[in-house]
């Protein structure tokens, strides 16, 4: 498991719309391929209308979730990510709950 960032919820539950896919061209511009594996994206990629356009300047790979559409963004950004587990981890969960 890789996930250096765990999401803020703030006091009503709420997170950050943008969470990041996995995906970058940072290795070869204009060819995303799996951060992890490698593997280039081929198939189903709902880039938002102009999308990816940040040429070297955005090289990583986002969900926005209120355009329910893909972006290319700034790898420097801090968000949340999406993890892949091999096995399920035994969770506690501690701290005060908001309603
Ligand atoms: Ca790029
Ligand atoms: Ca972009």
């Amino acid at each position: 498991m890789a996930c250096g960032y765990i999401c803020p919820f703030d006091q009503k539950g709420s997170f950050d719309s943008r969470f990041w896919n996995g995906w970058w061209d940072q290795p070869q511009e204009g060819t995303f391929t799996n951060v992890n594996t490698g593997e280039a994206l081929d198939g189903f990629q709902p880039w938002y209308l102009g999308e990816p356009n940040g040429k070297n300047m955005e090289n990583c790979g986002i969900v926005w979730v209120t355009k329910n559409m893909w972006n290319d963004q700034g790898c420097e950004f801090k968000m949340c990510g999406f993890c892949e587990l091999e096995k399920a981890p035994d969770i506690v969960i501690r701290g005060p709950f908001f309603q």
